[in-house]
């Protein structure tokens, strides 16, 4: 799949994308007509990358290049091309482990840090459909089944020991990727960072008390580490609702270009607080009070559901499939050994649920204090209403992460966030 040698890298604007198509057989037979008749459009809107739909006469692809920096920054924050390499890499296992849930892969060239995909139409970035209120009667099941297969196969549950090393390794070069989690997730938001911002004047005795809360910066430390030191499956390691496009009845998980082998429940956790901001977003986009609340009812049955099904997958995964060198079924033979498995499952997936938990809060304040925000809140145009909605998922994900222990089921966490869906803010201004 690769065309170019090492060193050949260039950001290839329209014509020399044009021309790069054209010369790729099975890509101009999926555009078809003359090259010169392609429409290219960049349409980028994450944080790191070019993103472009390129449509001929017979269909389209989209194609993603990797900038040598951070785009949301600049060429002050330089960033390794190789994260190209590590996105096309996790897509090819997703592919395998998940059939139907990611983008078809058409193309890959090392050199140039770019890859051709199907283009996904009429699907829209989860986030956006979410912020208009839109129900996703799909997405419950195939998200469930991404994460289920992708992080249960991926794990000591399901491979050898060697296999499991091997797919370590693959992936351990992405360290700068994960560097920008550590940094921008688990850091940042709570000391004195200049990219940091926050509503303004509402949050700032909230971001203060970021900074001063002893027992909070244990707890978002605990899950550093975690995160730095537990590679339990290959992570999608960026699973927010911006990394999801869907249809009514189709769901794709895209953009796996910070994959890693990281703790299971950093990936569950981002869709949970993904989920749960915009629950508390909706209301900074009602145009009469109570206009959303059908919606909001959705979204946090779908919070509900997406732990649940997810939990009931990956258990029956490991009861099917366990194929792994972990729990040896010598060790548990007979009905006594098949119980006591049975109890550590349980066992297993509650720690699990508390990782994605404590995680889920850290994701919600990243994103309310730190340097990349999101539109479930960034587009509720009123300050002083944006800052109620950030206040309520803020105030959420501090007992997240400081009480975890007192969410021990997933109706815990939706009962607190139904509990301040009308709460108001003391603000000091
Ligand atoms: C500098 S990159 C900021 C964020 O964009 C990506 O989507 C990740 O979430 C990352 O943390
Ligand atoms: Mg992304």
């Amino acid at each position: 799949m690769t065309g170019s040698r090492a060193g050949d890298y260039r950001i290839l604007h329209e014509a020399a994308l044009r021309d790069y198509l054209a010369g790729v057989p099975n890509l101009a037979a999926v555009l078809g007509g003359a090259p010169a008749s392609w429409v290219i459009t960049e349409v980028g809107d994450g944080n790191l990358n070019l993103v472009f739909i390129v449509k001929g006469a017979g269909g389209g692809v989209a194609v993603k290049q990797a900038l040598p920096y951070v785009r949301l920054v600049g060429e002050s924050w330089p960033l390794p091309l190789s994260r190209a390499h590590y996105e096309y890499l996790a897509l090819s296992r997703q592919a395998h482990l998940a059939p139907g849930l990611v983008p078809a892969l058409l193309h890959h060239n090392e050199p140039l840090a770019l890859t051709v995909m199907e283009l996904l139409e009429p699907h829209i970035i989860m986030r956006k459909g979410l912020v208009a209120g839109t129900h996703y009667p799909r997405f419950v099941s195939d998200v469930t089944n991404f994460m289920a297969r992708t992080l249960f196969f991926t794990s000591d549950l399901a491979l050898s020991a060697a296999e499991k090393k091997e797919g370590i390794a693959a992936f351990a070069g992405n360290h700068a990727l994960c560097k920008i989690t550590e940094d921008l997730i688990f850091t940042d938001p709570y000391r004195v960072a200049v990219q940091n911002h926050w509503t303004v004047p509402y949050l700032n005795t909230f971001a203060a008390s970021l900074r001063a809360d002893m027992e909070l910066h244990v707890a978002v430390s605990r899950l550093k580490l975690k995160f730095m030191a537990s590679p339990e499956a290959l992570l999608h390691g960026d699973l927010h609702t911006g990394s999801i496009m869907v249809t009514e009845g189709q769901t794709r998980v895209i953009d796996p270009e910070f994959a890693f082998y990281g703790p299971m429940g950093f990936d569950v956790g981002a869709v949970l607080a993904n989920l749960l901001m915009a629950y508390f977003a909706s209301a900074g986009h009602e145009r009469s009070p109570g206009e959303r609340r059908a919606f909001e009812g959705w979204v946090l049955e779908t919070v509900e559901q997406v732990w649940s099904e997810f939990a009931q997958k990956f258990l029956d995964l490991w009861r099917t499939d366990a194929k792994g060198d972990a729990y040896p079924a010598t060790l548990f033979a007979g009905e006594k050994g098949a119980a006591r498995l049975e109890a550590e499952r349980q066992a297993y997936i509650q720690r699990l649920f508390g990782d994605a938990v404590g995680f889920a809060g850290a994701k919600i304040n990243r994103r309310i204090f730190g340097l990349a925000h999101n539109i479930d809140f960034e587009l509720i145009e009123d300050p002083r209403r944006r800052a109620i909605s950030e206040a309520r998922a803020v105030r959420l994900a501090r007992a997240m992460l400081v009480e975890t222990t007192t969410f021990q089921t997933i109706a815990d966490v939706t009962g607190a966030a139904r509990g301040l869906r009308d709460w108001m803010p003391e603000f000091s201004n």
